[in-house]
C-alpha cells in the first residue's frame, strides 16, 4: 500500500493499535543558542498566509511522532502533519501540539493535511522538563475536568493525597471531581461523611461509587457527559475498573496505549483522546502519573491549597504562607473551628515536603 492510500484509508474506528509516540525528551535537550531563533521567528508565526490555503478548525485527538496527528474534523478524523511554520517553534513549549488542542488544519492539499495554527487554548496539563531551558511540556489542553479516583479502603483513603491532586487541579485550571470508589467495603457511612464533608463544603463535586454495587456509577456519568475529563489517582483505587463500568471497552484502548513503551524506553508524555458514548471524551495520558507539586509551587500551595480561598483574602500579608505569620486568616479560622485542623496539618505537611 503506498503511503498515500493508507492515509487516505485511515477512519477513525475507536481502534488505533501501533500508534507510535513521540519522544517528547529529545525536546528537553534544546540548547540555549536556539532563544534567538526562537524570538526572530516568534512574530512570524502569527502572519497568516497568503497562499491559497483553506483552513479548517479542528481537534487534535492523538499526538504521533514524526509530527504526525489525528485531527477530528467536522465529520471526520484526519492524519495530519504539523505545518512547517509550526515546526520552527517546534522548541517553544506552546508550540508543540497536545491532545485536545484546537487547531487550523490546511485542507487544500488534502489528503496531505496540514496543521498550521494552535489556537489559544483555555488550560493545560503541564510536565516540566529535565533540561535547563525547555522547562514546560504540554501534555493535553483544553481540559474540563479531573477526576481524582481514591478508594475508601484497600488502599486505604488518604485525604492528604487527595489534597495534593486538588493543588494541581486548582494550578492547572480544571475542575476537580472526587470519586470515593470502594464503598461496598464500607461499614460506617457517618465516618465517610465526615472524612470527605471538607471538601463537599469547600465546593467540590464529590463522588461516593462502587464497581461491585454499581453505586455512583450513573453519577459519575451525569458528570463527564459532554466533558473532557482526565482520570488521575493511585494504583489500585480503581480507575481501569470505573472506566469499564462506564464504558465496558474503553480501558483496554487506554491500557494500550499506556503501556506502549519505545524500544524498551519508559514513554510518559504522549496522550490520546478516546471518546464516550454518553458524549465527552477521556483523555489518557499516562504523563499524569509524573505529575507532581515541585519547589516552583511552593509560593503558590498557600493559595492553591483546596478550601483556602474562602480565608486568605483576609491575611494581612498577601505573601502568607500561613505558617506563623501575624493576621493570617487560616491561623485564625483553624481557631476559630472554622478551618478543619485535619486539613491545615495536611497543609503543613505538604509544605514541609516539597
Ligand atoms: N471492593 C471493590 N473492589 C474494587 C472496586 N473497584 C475496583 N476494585 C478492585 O481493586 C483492584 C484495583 O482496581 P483497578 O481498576 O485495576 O485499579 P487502577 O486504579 O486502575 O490501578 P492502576 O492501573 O494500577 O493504577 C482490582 O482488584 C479491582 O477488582 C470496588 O468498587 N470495590
Ligand atoms: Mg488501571
Ligand atoms: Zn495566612
Amino acid at each position: 500500500m503506498k503511503q498515500k492510500d493508507k492515509k487516505q484509508s485511515l477512519k477513525f474506528s475507536g481502534r488505533m493499535k501501533n500508534i507510535s509516540l513521540p519522544d517528547f525528551d529529545i525536546l528537553d535537550e534544546i540548547g540555549p543558542d536556539n532563544e534567538f531563533k526562537i524570538a526572530r521567528t516568534a512574530e512570524k508565526r502569527h502572519v497568516h498566509n497568503k497562499r491559497n490555503m483553506l483552513l479548517e478548525r479542528g481537534r487534535v485527538i492523538e499526538v504521533m511522532s514524526n509530527y504526525q496527528c489525528h485531527v477530528k474534523m467536522q465529520e471526520k478524523v484526519v492524519t495530519a502533519s504539523i505545518g512547517g511554520r509550526l515546526k520552527q517553534f517546534k522548541n517553544h513549549s506552546s508550540a508543540i501540539l497536545a491532545v485536545g488542542d484546537y487547531v487550523e488544519v490546511d485542507t487544500s492539499p488534502a489528503p496531505d493535511y496540514r496543521i498550521e495554527n494552535i489556537l489559544p487554548r483555555k488550560n493545560s496539563l503541564i510536565r516540566y522538563g529535565t533540561g535547563t531551558f525547555q522547562k514546560e511540556i504540554a501534555l493535553a489542553a483544553n481540559i474540563d475536568q479531573l477526576v481524582i479516583t481514591c478508594s475508601w479502603r484497600m488502599p486505604m483513603f488518604k485525604p492528604g493525597l487527595a489534597d495534593r491532586y486538588l493543588i494541581l487541579a486548582n494550578k492547572f485550571h480544571i475542575r476537580p471531581i472526587i470519586v470515593i470508589n470502594k464503598i461496598d467495603l464500607c461499614e460506617d457511612f457517618v465516618d465517610l461523611e465526615d472524612e470527605i464533608s471538607y471538601y463537599r463544603e469547600s465546593g467540590i463535586k464529590v463522588i461516593l461509587s462502587s464497581t461491585v454495587t454499581g453505586a455512583g456509577i450513573e453519577e459519575l456519568k451525569e458528570e463527564l457527559k459532554d466533558m473532557d475529563s482526565v482520570f488521575s489517582g493511585h494504583s489500585g483505587t480503581g480507575k481501569s475498573s470505573l472506566i469499564n463500568s462506564l464504558e465496558p471497552g474503553l480501558e483496554l484502548l487506554t491500557a494500550e496505549v499506556s503501556d506502549f513503551n519505545e524500544k524498551g524506553k519508559h514513554t510518559t508524555t504522549q496522550a490520546i483522546m478516546l471518546p464516550f458514548s454518553f458524549g465527552g471524551y477521556l483523555i489518557d495520558t499516562p504523563g499524569i502519573k509524573t505529575l507532581t507539586l515541585n519547589q516552583e509551587d511552593e509560593a503558590r500551595i498557600p493559595k492553591l491549597f483546596p478550601g483556602f480561598d474562602r480565608f486568605y483574602p483576609h491575611c494581612r500579608y498577601r505573601d502568607c504562607k500561613h505558617i506563623q505569620e501575624e493576621g493570617c486568616a487560616i491561623l485564625e479560622a483553624v481557631d476559630n473551628g472554622d478551618l478543619d485542623p485535619l486539613r491545615y496539618e495536611s497543609y503543613r505537611w505538604i509544605m514541609q515536603n516539597i
